[in-house]
């Protein structure tokens, strides 16, 4: 099969599971052209079966707001005519599935072939972006377009259907993991450095936008760290972190908080980690929820949004009402304090991401792509086709 996928380049949860999903679908022999304007962050190694064709988006000073969408559906064309593409895989709604829709049309029009395009929700793209009344229309008229549409869990299908007129059914195709990547022996040096008296390791990993409310994970570890010897490592960064920061030295415990910005390797830090915080307002899903516990780490989140979906309370980690900081600093504390019970939510949580495990999910995706293969391939067509 000849895939293109589109997708955010950034750090982004949407972005990490198209690329992951587009490495795995090349390993699997498949062919697949990325289309996104930087190359994506998780694609860092050579496969043969993987193309990235960069969106160029020429400026001119009439341009304040230079057109993505625009270019990025002239490269959508150019890539699916020029490489015989089978079909568009579009990752966040928020411009993709428009500019889809828009590729489609034109490639209907000049070569009489319809191209089928998948979309795929991931969260903000549907409960906050997508809901503003600026975009809503382009919204749902694009997804209701789209071939077929997946969301990546129950709750965010159902605030789907809640927040917009889809005429469709939405298929729910929970996010992955690759657990053997993340089935890692911590590395004794680095643990030792970031905690020189064996102290625990807690740990966040995110965007640091509001949604996530990284200041009451600040506030929770520093409840924790008034009963158990532990250090906070921080890891990725954006606009909520100067207040994070400030809060951590507000709060007198900046010397055991430690910024590690954005990183690539995920799975070396998760592997010397010893819980995870992710205090969201809301999840759509919790990738990186569910990476911890592909590496042992229990959760202590919010009950918000899919995250009850992966993380079950009791048996993972622990879920608390949004914003109860005592809630889930008592949980933390209770599991920090007893060596038995971490030992067992650790195997839990790995049990449970294998439930996620790439290998089941990524199918998932191949026999839905199956509906929608037409006989034969297109032929080829010159991008000069398109202009004079
Ligand atoms: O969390 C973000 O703000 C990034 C965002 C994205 O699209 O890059 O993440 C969303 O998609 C991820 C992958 O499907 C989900 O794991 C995240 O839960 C979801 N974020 C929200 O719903 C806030």
């Amino acid at each position: 099969m000849r895939i293109g996928i589109v997708c955010y380049p950034t750090f982004g949860g949407s972005g990490v599971l198209a690329t992951e999903l587009g490495k795995a679908l090349a390993d699997k022999g498949h062919q697949v052209h990325f289309i996104t304007y930087q190359q994506p962050v998780r694609l860092n190694e050579f496969n043969a079966n993987i193309f990235y064709h960069e969106v160029r988006v020429p400026t001119y000073p009439l341009f304040d707001y230079p057109p993505y969408e625009t270019a990025l559906a002239s490269t959508m064309v150019d890539v699916i005519v020029n490489n015989q593409i089978d079909l568009l895989h579009v990752h966040y709604a928020i411009p993709h599935a428009s500019a889809a829709f828009m590729a489609k049309q034109i490639i209907l029009k000049t070569t009489g072939r319809n191209i089928p395009v998948i979309t795929t929700l991931h969260g903000t793209d549907i409960t906050l972006v997508g809901r503003d009344k600026t975009y809503a229309p382009v919204v749902t008229f694009s997804i209701n377009e789209s071939d077929a549409i997946t969301a990546v869990s129950n709750n965010l299908r159902e605030e789907t259907y809640k927040s917009f007129r889809i005429e469709k059914d939405i298929e729910v195709i929970h996010n992955f993991v690759d657990v053997s990547r993340f089935r890692k022996k911590g590395i004794d040096a680095f643990k030792r450095v970031i905690a020189p008296n064996g102290e625990k390791i807690i740990m966040h990993a995110s965007n640091f936008r509001k949604i996530k409310r990284v200041e009451d994970v600040v506030r929770i570890f520093a409840k924790i760290r008034e009963q158990v010897p532990s250090k906070l490592l921080f890891v990725g960064d954006g606009p909520e972190r100067p207040g994070a920061e400030s809060l951590g030295r507000e709060l007198g415990i900046q010397e055991e908080v430690r910024f590690v910005g954005k990183q690539e390797q995920m799975e070396e830090i998760l592997a010397i980690s010893d819980l995870f915080l992710l205090t969201s307002e809301y999840e759509s899903f919790g990738l990186s929820a569910l990476e911890a516990m592909a590496a042992g780490v229990p959760v202590i989140s919010s009950n918000a949004g899919g995250l009850p979906e992966i993380n079950i309370n009791g048996v993972t980690g622990f879920l608390a009402n949004v914003g109860d900081v005592d809630g889930m600093a008592a949980h933390a504390i209770a599991l920090l304090k007893n060596a038995a019970m971490l030992e067992t939510f650790r195997e839990n949580a790995r049990k449970q991401s294998d439930r996620f495990d790439i290998h089941h999910i990524v199918p998932l995706y191949e026999a839905l792509y199956n509906r929608f293969l037409q006989e034969g391939a297109a032929q080829p067509v010159a991008f000069d086709s398109y202009v004079n």
